[in-house]
């Protein structure tokens, strides 16, 4: 069923804040996602073989039907331009954060079948390296994600509870893992199955995760849209240091 945040806007506010997500079903209709689709068909035909590697990660770079990740679609592309800025997306992000937001990322995530990898349980805010923590990202489900290709699972309130240990990964597209997930944590967990056009929201601080693709026919397509609070502020220079080194440590392990 279509959901119109906008007709439940005090409940959808509630949850977000308590929980740390919100899951709005049908948040893009039917013919919307058709051309979202048709879109992402051209984008991935015509401009990423332009784009530099560092915005282009494929499971195994020999082999483009293992596409995994696309990162800023915004910069090369006028349609994903306007989805990301002044768009419904940016006024959900407005409403839910209750302040101005600046977006940052706009994201392409595939679990290519019977090699799409897990995505380790983590904190986007440890990645965004903000003061105050005030961000927020949007999955949008570009087909049916269930538990076989591996959906979005969050640790309810875990938004509340601070930032948990992270330690270096060698999942390409996700450098950083929480050091001590363990049982406890996995027993709380709420796996989000979703069907396309389906919308989840979370805090920076809320801690998820993703199984790898067990399927051997179907991908795992979504998006990924990241706003930052207007106050938030960056510490630019770790970023852009720790940025660099990644991105040259995956160069050089020919990973990108
Ligand atoms: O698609 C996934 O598996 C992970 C997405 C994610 O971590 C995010 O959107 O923050």
């Amino acid at each position: 069923m279509r959901t119109n945040w906008r007709d439940q806007k005090e409940d959808v506010l509630r949850r977000y804040q308590e929980v740390g997500y919100v899951v709005l079903p049908g948040f893009l209709s039917v013919d919307e996602m058709d051309n979202l689709r048709i879109n992402m068909a051209r984008f991935i035909a015509e401009i990423v073989p332009s784009m530099p590697g560092k915005h282009v990660f494929y499971e195994d770079k020999s082999k483009p039907e293992t596409l995994k990740q696309m990162q800023d679609l915004f910069r090369y592309d006028p349609y994903f331009e306007q989805m990301t800025f002044h768009s419904e997306f940016e006024a959900l992000a407005e409403f839910l954060m209750q302040d101005k937001v600046v977006a940052q990322n706009l994201q392409y995530f595939n679990k290519p079948p019977g090699v799409g990898q897990p995505t380790p349980p983590h904190q986007d805010g440890y990645y965004f390296m903000l003061n105050p923590c005030d961000a927020l990202t949007m999955w949008l489900a570009l087909e049916t994600v269930d538990e076989e290709t591996g959906c979005v699972r969050y640790l309810p309130g875990s938004h509340l509870r601070g930032v948990r240990p992270h330690q270096r990964t060698t999942t390409l597209g996700f450098s950083q893992g929480i050091s001590d997930y363990g049982e406890s944590d996995q027993a709380v967990e709420v796996p989000i199955p979703a069907h396309p056009g389906d919308l989840l929201v979370h805090h920076a601080m809320t801690i998820h995760r993703a199984n790898g693709n067990r399927s051997t026919t179907r991908t795992r397509q979504a998006m990924g849209f990241v706003y930052y609070g207007v106050n938030a502020r960056e510490d630019k220079a770790a970023k852009a240091a720790y940025q660099e080194k990644l991105t040259r440590e995956m160069t050089e392990s020919g990973k990108i």
